[in-house]
């Protein structure tokens, strides 16, 4: 039997993608550029499988398509916000992701964001390579304590569950969780953690708020001016979910007129494109979404892709199935 056609959209970890090759007729997308939504298109009236990462965006309009040959769309990431649903679900196509094995890299960043916006990393680093640097002084650069202070994390899936381990076990963090569900008591406990019902509640008593829930039509602009402006005056907020959850208009307005402390941002609206608006804002530490990249998780979540398709193919329920 022929092997099922699979476009991979990115260069991969060479290992997995010697194991993609070896289990399937694997394309290899060698420029590693984002494909277009001409491309996408394209790609789903001829590959079986299509592997798409955050740089595709599968649009509507991409799956206009009358008989698409494409069954399964498994996606390299947690999150797949740049999937339409709506479009897959017509085809009756089977979605899949990669949870779990990324969670800890992507809360360890979310901690480096807010460890370097809290103690002004970024302006030292900054400073220093300017030449711009006059010696030790008890005034400059001064920061803001991380230890047990509080931390309001939402969205309470498994990376949100990381967060709060680190932040917890590891300087002392009081734990507040505003999710769109009930949390259960099991899960909140090993952090003493709480969770409060709405985001007008939490975000006025935290110290930090991280955002670690999906992105999406649904979520757009959770992070808006009101919100904002319900934070402490010396609160910072990081984001390492999605771009599109915070209003970067009105973040930027809170940096520049320093209604709150700071942020620190590792996906962007639009991105790569950065919204110059934030540029110039000092109290703002960025990452180019950095999240999962650590050699142990790209792998990791490769392997998972192809866990995912060979049970999809040989008839069995792919264990990351999200549609
Ligand atoms: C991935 C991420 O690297 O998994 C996610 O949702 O945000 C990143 O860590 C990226 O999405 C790959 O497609």
């Amino acid at each position: 039997m022929a092997k099922p056609k699979v476009l991979v959209t990115r260069r991969w970890p060479a290992a997995v993608e010697a194991q993609l090759s070896e289990a399937f007729d694997a394309v290899l997308n060698t420029n590693d550029k984002p494909m277009s939504e001409e491309d996408l298109r394209d790609a789903l009236k001829s590959y079986d499988a299509v592997l798409p990462t955050v740089t595709d965006k599968i649009s509507a309009r991409a799956f206009d398509v009358a008989k698409p040959q494409t069954r399964i769309l498994a996606n390299y990431g947690v999150g797949y916000s740049h999937i339409d649903m709506h479009g897959a679900a017509g085809h009756g196509m089977t979605v899949t992701n990669t949870p779990d094995v990324l969670s800890e890299c992507t809360a360890d960043i979310a901690m480096t964001l807010l460890l370097m916006v809290a103690r002004r990393a970024g302006e030292g680093e900054r400073e220093l390579r300017a030449g711009e640097w006059t010696g030790w002084r008890p005034t400059h650069l001064v920061g803001t304590k991380v230890s047990g202070k509080t931390l309001g994390i939402v969205g309470f899936g498994r990376i949100g569950q990381e967060m709060a381990r680190r932040a917890h076990h590891g300087f002392g963090m009081k734990i507040v969780v505003q999710n769109r569900s009930r949390v259960s008591p099991d899960v909140l406990a090993p952090y003493n953690a709480t969770q409060v019902d709405s985001l007008e509640e939490l975000m006025p008593q935290c110290d930090f708020v991280s955002l670690h829930c999906p992105g999406g039509a649904a979520n757009r602009h959770l992070i808006n001016t009101r919100m904002l402006n319900l934070m402490k005056p010396d609160a910072f907020l990081i984001n390492t979910a999605r771009g599109e959850v915070i209003d970067e208009l009105a973040l930027s307005r809170a940096l520049w007129f320093e209604t709150i402390g700071g942020a620190g941002l590792d996906v962007f609206d639009g991105e790569p494109r950065i919204n110059p608006d934030l540029l110039d804002c000092d109290n703002l530490v960025m990452l180019p979404h950095l999240g999962s990249a650590t050699r142990e998780a790209r792998e990791a979540m490769g392997f998972r892709v192809v866990d995912n398709l060979t049970d999809f193919f040989a008839g069995r329920e792919p264990r990351d199935r999200v549609m």
